[in-house]
């Protein structure tokens, strides 16, 4: 069993309701024994012109290989209605990998941990929140010292 760490991200629709939709279908899929942090609207960074988010990171189990659980999500992603839209914008809901245990990965398809992650107050105050002595196994860095660091100064309110 391998602990991995999921972001999850709606900003259309029933942001909350696809959320939860989300980590039901993810634990059918084989990513098990969720923990859910709060949930957290958030406002938009990279691309700015859409609706604030509803975020939240969560913590699991699972045995899916690391491309496997990226497909896990991709398919979870298009059950609740995701369709290719414009990069960085408007979504139903956005599934995101953050940590594999302490994989690397650095492929065409996946890079792990997620490359933003140390730039992004929406995922970092809920991972947090679950996991705060977590080490970035490239940075070497704890969650704790990510957020602490982050030059990220973007909205992010408990819901
Ligand atoms: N996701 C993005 C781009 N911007 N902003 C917030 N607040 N939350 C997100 O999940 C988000 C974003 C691309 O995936
Ligand atoms: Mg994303
Ligand atoms: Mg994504």
């Amino acid at each position: 069993m391998k602990v991995v760490y999921l972001s999850l991200g709606s900003n259309l629709g029933d942001r909350l309701g696809l959320i939860r939709r989300g980590v039901k279908l993810l634990a059918d899929a084989g990513v098990r024994n969720c923990r859910i942090s709060s949930y957290y609207r958030t406002k938009p960074v990279d691309f700015l012109a859409q609706g604030w988010f509803i975020n939240c990171v969560v913590e699991a189990e699972t045995e899916l290989l690391p491309l496997r659980l990226l497909r896990v999500c991709q398919g979870v992603e298009r059950a609740l209605g995701r369709r290719p839209g414009v990069s960085k914008g408007p979504r139903l809901i956005d599934i995101d990998l953050l940590l594999y245990e302490n994989a690397v990965i650095r492929s065409r398809e996946l890079v792990v941990p997620h490359e933003r992650l140390p730039d992004r107050r929406f995922a970092l105050v809920p991972l947090c929140e679950l996991a705060p002595e977590v080490r970035h196994p490239v940075l070497n860095r704890t969650v704790r010292e990510m957020l602490h660091d982050t030059p990220d100064a973007s909205q992010v309110l408990r819901l």
